[in-house]
């Protein structure tokens, strides 16, 4: 039998470990895969509000959907999930260690996720996937697109059970001690991420590989899209909690504070697990095939996952206040003062959570019943999700990899860097407001998304919106210029920042914090919860799908 070589479980200390040079190899290629994509994505967001703004065509024949759909598919599938993959693998291998064997399955994940990406993108960019990144039917895409798809899914199932590994593996050596707050954090945004994309599997392999193929004639369109979102709402928290990792557990540390409260923390992560999925129907209040009493109920168990966030937000201000008045800052605002403004990796992150009050109150709206009936499927929605993922999700993950690629490299965040990185942030900001605000106008004058540039035959509400895509273009193309100056940041940090010790900053709790509560750590009773919403929620609403399917749309291939 193969013995384990541990790496990093030699010490009994608890934080933070170092990491080895191998393992920074690891870490490191999953996040210069991200940087990769978000050059390719923003170019085509680029190109996007380009030939929106009515001033641009695309050349040599290439659609605005094949576009459309590589930045969607880029941007929200392939670079968030390689960051976030990449950063988990980082905060497992600093909080619990990582052993030789780990590392090696790690590494054949990393390759099946990039032979589905691959396969994935060729379809999309010879113009034999233009399903966009929500790719449900009827849109119908290339096999080669769904099975790259399948095996993205299939490469990330590898890191969930590596890092649940990591932490059972830490938890036999420190019996009795409540596991490290990151790796909880990692452990249960990969609970979710597990239990969501069984969902989007089960629709790729049972319904689109085999109608991609031609072995079925037909599909069920309603029963894809169900499990889409049964997957698509959850896939937006696998983005965000990273970001809520970096912001409870790392930001303290980088403004010079401690953990507000530990237990709050892990308790909203708990909830998230409890929550994030049975909600999906939110994208499908005005899905005429599904009954409203499963569509409210699902809209009450949304309202009940803004709670996390709301008690994220309590506990944030709550960092700041409390670090602010110990460093002998009074008044009521006094504490403000001394957050540090001028540092990037507090900078980025900070301005991700200011967006994430408007881009929050934004879905607050979106859930509302009634509301949705304005928005839905207008560009409001896509103005929401550059403010929630494109900004609050992004910046934060731009303000982690400020101090994690240096400490990966061996290198320094330099004083120029970090101004670059400052200069790089209000960009950012800047083109996000501008064009985020104007997409949620122009959809309030009902613009559609999903829509390349059309005059809809001169009609007089379309000549409402021109100003607003003209708005639209001029910020994204601020956008991409912020891309450029992130883009190379990254590789002066990656490969030319002058050879230093960057920290890795992990905040402590306050020694005299009142101790974690142990049943926190009950984590088949949280899956055993999760589970049930989940059946309480979707049983009845996809049995009713499938049963009431429309004559010769069979649910599944077989
Ligand atoms: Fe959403 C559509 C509802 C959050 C992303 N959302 C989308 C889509 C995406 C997306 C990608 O109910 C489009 C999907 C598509 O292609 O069709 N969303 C919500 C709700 C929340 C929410 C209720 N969304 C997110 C997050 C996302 C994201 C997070 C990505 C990361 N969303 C919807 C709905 C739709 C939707 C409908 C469907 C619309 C339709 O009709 O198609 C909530 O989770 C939001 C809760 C958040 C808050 C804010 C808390 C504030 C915090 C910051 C504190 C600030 C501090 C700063 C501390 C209530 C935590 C300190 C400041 C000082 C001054 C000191
Ligand atoms: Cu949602």
């Amino acid at each position: 039998m193969a013995v384990e070589k541990l790496v990093n479980y030699e010490t009994n200390s608890r934080l933070p470990l170092t990491l080895s040079k191998s393992e920074k190899r690891l870490y490191m290629s999953f996040i210069s895969f991200a940087f990769i994509a978000l050059f390719i994505g923003g170019l085509m967001g680029l190109l996007q509000v380009l030939v929106r703004s009515g001033h641009f065509t695309l050349p040599a024949g290439i659609d605005y959907y094949q576009v459309l759909t590589v930045h969607g598919v880029i941007l929200g599938l392939v670079l968030t999930t390689y960051f976030i993959v990449g950063f988990q693998y980082a905060l497992m291998g600093k909080t619990v260690g990582i052993s030789d064997t780990q590392r090696r399955v790690a590494w054949l994940g990393f390759w099946i996720m990039t032979i589905g990406t691959v396969m994935a993108a060729i379809t999309v960019l010879y113009g034999k996937a233009s399903v966009l990144y929500t790719f449900y039917a009827p849109l119908k895409a290339h096999p080669a697109f769904y099975i790259g798809l399948a095996l993205v899914i299939v490469g990330s199932w590898i890191a969930c059970f590596v890092n649940w590994r990591q932490l059972y593996i830490w938890k036999k050596k420190h019996p009795n001690e409540k596991s490290p707050l990151l790796a909880f954090m990692v452990v249960i945004n990969m609970a979710m991420w597990f239990i969501a994309t069984l969902g989007v599997a089960g629709s790729v392999l049972f319904q689109f590989i085999p109608w991609s193929l031609g072995y079925a004639a037909t599909i069920d369109v309603l029963l894809s899209r169900t499990l889409f979102w049964y997957f698509g709402h959850p896939l937006v928290y696998f983005w965000l909690l990273p970001a809520y990792m970096a912001w409870y557990a790392i930001i303290p540390k980088i403004i010079g504070g401690k953990i507000f409260s530990d237990s709050l923390a892990r308790l909203s992560f708990v909830l998230f697990l409890f929550f994030s999925i049975p909600v999906g129907l939110h994208h499908q209040l005005t899905e005429p095939g599904l009954d409203t009493t499963w569509k409210f109920i699902q809209v009450v168990l949304t309202f009940m996952v803004v709670i996390p966030s709301l008690m994220t937000a309590f506990s944030m201000f709550a960092t700041f206040e409390i670090t602010g008045r110990k460093k002998g800052y009074g008044g009521l605002f006094g504490w403000l003062k001394h957050l540090p403004w001028k540092d990037v990796r507090f900078l980025a992150p900070f301005i991700g959570m200011l967006a994430f009050i408007p881009g929050g109150a934004g879905g607050l709206i979106n859930a509302s019943y009634q509301l949705n009936t304005v928005v839905h499927n207008t560009i409001w929605v896509t103005g929401h999700f550059h403010l929630t993922v494109a900004t609050t999700v992004v910046l934060t993950f731009f303000g982690i990899t400020y101090w994690l690629v240096p400490h990966l490299t061996g290198r320094k965040l330099t004083k120029s860097m970090n101004r670059l990185g400052i200069i790089q942030t209000i960009f950012w900001t800047l083109g996000m407001t501008i064009m985020s605000g104007a997409m949620h106008i122009q959809g309030l004058f009902g613009g559609p998304r999903r829509s390349a540039y059309s005059e809809y035959n001169g009609t007089e509400q379309v000549a409402e919106w021109g100003a607003y895509q003209m708005a639209q273009a001029i910020g994204g193309s601020i956008l991409f210029i912020a891309i450029i100056i992130m883009l190379y940041i990254f590789i002066k940090l990656a490969f030319f920042a002058p050879k230093g010790e960057e920290e890795f900053p992990i905040a402590e709790e306050e020694i005299d914090a009142e101790p974690t509560p142990m049943w926190l750590e009950r984590w088949k009773l949280w899956i055993a919860i999760t589970i049930a919403l989940i059946l309480f929620a979707y049983t009845i609403p996809i049995a009713d799908v499938i049963q009431n399917a429309p004559p010769g749309s069979a649910p599944f291939a077989w």
